[in-house]
């Protein structure tokens, strides 16, 4: 099973540049931690990137939650990525017709196609949500998660829906990467595994701390997501900067212990 071999050696499974990128970075890095920085303010958003940045293979944007964005945020946060060498996913989330979302990534303030190496959708609308966003990714080299599940409570991805998802993909392989879920999809929708469904599969819902935010949100440990569930790369927010934005130092050492976790619980799934 993919999974079980090291992140290197998986990155010939993929055509895509993106995937291969990814792979490519969690080895270089030794790490398989994505810190997701959902902050308001551009001047924290930035510091904790920078704080966090020698740790991660992946940074995690919602770029429409910061109230002061400007395009230099951009072009900062691109500089933080060759500096840090990681990836970045701007977590958008999109759930509309082809026409609509090839425009929300290409076009308006954020233009975000420009410069997230990948995105996420939900797969809700049917196929035409891939073609729609792989019209503007292909040709830059993107590279597409469709939620298959989530990790919040009571959520509605789950049974027909993943396999749905899973089919989807499946059929899409040059601009979809993975899935954002839960555990591994290989068995999930009815095909066989081969070598070439070796989907990347990113877990959020990952905390050492809280089991839940009293908000929906449930947490796992790295160890649960990566040894007994089989995911790839773990996604963390709220448990590396907490509460205290400004205190880089607190939130360097949550980074590596989130680091060091997520190594460890990978190391003893390909030891097996
Ligand atoms: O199912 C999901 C999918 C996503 S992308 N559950 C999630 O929590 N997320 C995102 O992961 C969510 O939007 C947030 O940005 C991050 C989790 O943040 P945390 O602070 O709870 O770790």
């Amino acid at each position: 099973r993919s999974h079980l071999k090291p992140y290197g050696s998986r990155a010939e499974n993929h055509r895509n540049p993106t995937a291969k990128l990814l792979l490519e970075t969690i080895e270089r890095k030794q790490s398989n931690l994505a810190v997701s920085v959902d902050v308001t303010k551009s001047c924290d958003f930035l510091s904790i990137i920078d704080a966090v940045g020698p740790f991660v293979c992946l940074v995690k944007t919602h770029i429409d939650i910061l109230e002061d964005f400007t395009q230099d945020v951009i072009f900062k946060l691109q500089k933080l990525s060759v500096e840090h060498d990681f990836v970045i996913f701007e977590d958008r989330k999109f759930a509309d017709i082809g026409n609509t979302v090839a425009l929300q990534y290409s076009s308006g303030i954020y233009r975000i196609a420009s410069w997230s190496h990948i995105t996420n959708a939900h797969p809700v609308p049917g196929p035409s949500i891939i073609s729609g966003l792989a019209s503007v990714g292909l040709p830059l080299g993107r590279g597409l998660l469709l939620l298959a599940e989530m990790s919040t409570e009571g959520a509605l991805t789950e049974g027909s829906y993943t396999e749905s998802a899973v089919r989807m993909a499946r059929r899409h392989r040059e601009f979809v990467i993975g899935f954002i879920a839960q555990r591994r999809m290989e068995n999930v929708g009815g095909s066989a595994e081969t070598e070439e469904d070796d989907f990347l599969i990113l877990s959020p819902g990952v905390g050492l701390g809280a089991r839940g935010d009293g908000m929906g949100q449930q947490y796992r440990t790295p160890r649960e997501v990566v040894l007994e569930s089989g995911c790839d790369v773990i996604i963390v927010g709220r448990g590396i900067y907490g509460k205290d934005l400004k205190d880089t130092e607190k939130i360097r050492t949550q980074a590596t212990r989130y680091k060091e976790a997520g190594w460890e619980a990978y190391q003893e799934r390909i030891s097996v």
